[in-house]
């Protein structure tokens, strides 16, 4: 977006990212700044709602093996209930940084209960699945509005989603080997316990 303003001299970049271009001590300058599109914006807030969700399914899932002695398993999904919190505020900090406005949506409440273990984590592998599909559709919005800022911050998520979905059918493929043998079941769940806390700022 453009636009012709008086001023002094100089240029430089504002907390905004607004480019200023300083043309001449007379007195003009002219501000350049890739403002989002408004679709794109929402598109955003929405994907925040979502990873917010993904975050809310994860803690709620992680009750629910503390509560059936799964320990290792309630540390997981803790830690995954973390990584999607930090997703949500990737997104949130690069609305801020495109000078558009954070809105908060509503966000469901999660499921309580679950048959198994293996069933936990069929609807992860099916949540995540989703996910992945939301961000393909914000990638083309992102394409189609030849917002390139925007498809770069996607390209990371698009990557962390094949993590993600790799991860999860790993665990799911364990854990249909060993089926409802208690003492594998068990050696799964303190395996699960070491997972490490995500980075704070994953790259
Ligand atoms: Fe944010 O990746 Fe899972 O949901």
């Amino acid at each position: 977006m453009w636009g012709d303003y008086f001023c002094s001299r100089a240029v430089g970049t504002s907390a905004t990212g607004v480019l200023v271009v300083h043309h001449s001590s007379r007195c003009t300058f002219t501000i350049f700044h890739t403002i989002m599109n408004p679709i794109l914006a929402e598109a955003i807030n929405e994907q925040i709602r979502a990873e917010f969700h993904s975050a809310y399914i994860y803690l709620a899932m992680a009750a629910w093996a503390n509560e059936n002695n799964l320990p290792g398993t309630a540390h997981w999904l803790r830690m995954q209930w973390q990584e999607e919190t930090l997703h949500a505020t990737k997104f949130l900090d690069f609305l801020h940084s495109r000078n558009a406005s954070v809105h908060l949506l509503a966000i469901d409440e999660p499921p309580r209960s679950y048959a198994s273990l293996i069933d936990v984590f069929e609807h992860v592998l099916h949540h995540e699945q989703s996910i992945t599909e939301r961000i393909n559709v914000l990638y083309d919005k992102a394409v189609e509005h030849r917002d390139r800022p925007l498809q770069i911050l996607l390209q990371w998520f698009i990557n962390e989603q094949v993590e993600e979905e790799s991860q999860v059918q790993g665990i799911l493929d364990q854990l249909k080997l060993v089926g409802s043998d208690g003492p594998s079941i068990f050696l799964l769940d303190r395996q699960f316990a070491s997972r490490p806390a995500p980075a704070t700022n994953p790259e």
